[in-house]
């Protein structure tokens, strides 16, 4: 396959910026990323409706300059002026309107990842939006689907580009009616890059052999971020429980997460809460995936880290010589008041109904080789799997090359029905399932609404833009 194009995460501080000379100032402020700062959430989104039950935004995609490292600056693409980019806070059962605006130089798109809307609010490649071109993204938010999201370009071979320039942001979906009990809510925006020593974003020519690297691997970075800082601190209180949802918006880094000395305990998945919480010593989050968790605080006046584990998703011949280094993340400090109770956590926290596999109309084999699909490569003209609203259908998926891909289906949330034959030991809704190397997953699938044409693509942005991808046309 040729070269891919990379990717790179960026990050950077919410921050603010001067645009570059060609385009007109956004805003001045500043900054300076800093090591060890506050883990803080990113800014919101500011609803400028009045209606009820309405959330109407502004979001801008622009050319700007700021400190993705600490006192470094780089040239970027940001929303909004920041990034991560503001988070879009909606509840279910609101109407949504994005008043979107193309600042950049080139066609983009905004794809509102994992979230179940109109086939012309998806923002695949088959909507581009032009530079100096505005448009209006519009969905109601579904019952039943609150959860962690995220949006981010998704143009035609540039979507690693866009986003490794600092194009993403989340996506926090309330519940009419959360089972959880109120508490402390952390966002934590994992994303990765890497910089050349002027501190502009690395983007290796596609024929050099970091170039070809990044195509085989996915573009990683060793810069990684939470929020757009570098090793960030969280603070907690003994006692204390905190809700963190984790978005991983990584062009090829897996992470694998865990806290030094602590079990973590597993409430979400991309589609929302899960039946019942789940003890976990580690999370594995593919790129694009979410989960939701539930942290304690230790002894007052202690301290710990969140941790990038060691994980082997490569194939031999292009794995990084520090692949099995920990990496640590977040510090999570506990502060020196006295203990609090801890909140009560209900063992019960949603019903999800199992879509049956006796009821599907159809199978189909998906089977992933190195950057292509069943074969084939992307081509928008050609409808790779053809289906109607309302078909229930089971993916048998086959990874048969040595490294893992991530699968992410555009506009519906699947179950696992077992992976490797071995049945999902709970249920959850998805829309990214890590295919590890070698190995198979069934899912299963029900296209309840919104016919059109929904891409479904292997989530390693390097391979996804060089073809990895396919046509879903769902049929009236
Ligand atoms: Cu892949």
């Amino acid at each position: 396959m040729s070269k891919m194009m990379l990717v790179a995460v960026l990050v950077l501080c919410s921050t603010r910026v001067m645009a570059t000379s060609h385009h007109e100032m956004r805003g001045t402020t500043s900054f300076a990323a800093r090591i060890g700062e506050d883990a803080s959430n990113p800014p919101l989104l500011v609803n400028i409706s009045r209606a009820p039950h309405t959330v109407e935004v502004n979001l801008t995609a622009a050319v700007t300059r700021l400190a993705l490292q600490p006192g470094v600056m780089s040239h970027a693409f940001a929303y909004n002026g920041h990034v991560p980019g503001p988070t879009l806070d909606v509840r279910e059962g609101d109407h949504v309107i994005i008043h979107f605006r193309n600042e950049l130089p080139e066609a983009t798109t905004v794809h509102w990842h994992g979230i179940h809307l109109p086939f012309e609010s998806d923002g695949s490649p088959f909507h581009p939006i032009q530079p100096g071109e505005s448009h209006d993204y519009m969905f109601t938010v579904q019952r039943g689907t609150a959860g962690t999201y995220w949006y981010h370009p998704h143009p035609d071979k540039r979507t690693g580009f866009a986003i490794g320039k600092g194009l993403f942001g989340a996506i926090v979906v309330h519940a009419a009616d959360d089972p959880l009990p109120p508490m402390t809510e952390k966002l934590l925006v994992l994303s990765d890059n890497r910089f050349l020593a002027d501190g502009a974003i690395d983007f290796p020519d596609a024929a050099s052999s970091n170039g070809g690297i990044d195509e085989e691997n996915g573009r990683e970075g060793p810069v990684l971020f939470v929020n757009g800082k570098v090793m960030p601190t969280i603070t907690i209180r003994s006692g204390e429980i905190q809700r963190w949802r984790v978005v991983n918006t990584s062009a090829g880094r897996i992470f694998r997460l865990a806290i030094h000395g602590q079990t973590m305990t597993q409430v979400g998945t991309d589609g929302g809460l899960l039946e019942s919480p789940i003890d976990v010593n580690e999370i594995l989050l593919a790129t694009g995936e979410r989960v939701e968790l539930l942290v304690r605080g230790g002894a007052p006046g202690t301290a710990t880290t969140l941790q990038n584990l060691p994980y082997d998703r490569y194939s031999p011949q292009t794995r990084p010589v520090d692949w099995k280094v920990t990496r640590d993340l977040v510090t999570l400090r506990t502060t020196t008041d006295a203990p609090v109770r801890p909140t009560a956590i209900p063992v019960r926290l949603r019903t999800i109904t199992p879509l049956d596999t006796t009821m599907a109309t159809a199978v189909r084999t998906i089977v992933f080789g190195q950057g292509i699909i069943n074969g084939h490569t992307m081509d928008m003209g050609r409808v790779d799997v053809s289906t109607r609203v309302g078909a229930t259908e089971i993916w048998d998926i086959a990874n048969i090359v040595g490294m893992d891909h991530p699968f992410h289906l555009h506009g519906f949330q699947f179950q696992v029905i077992d992976r490797d034959g071995v049945p999902e030991p709970f249920r959850a809704w998805r829309d990214m399932l890590n295919i590890p190397k070698h190995s198979t997953a069934r899912i299963i699938v029900r296209y309840d609404d919104y016919p059109g044409k929904w891409m479904f693509h292997c989530h390693i942005l390097d391979h996804e833009d060089h073809g990895m991808m396919g046509v879903l046309e769902v049929k009236p």
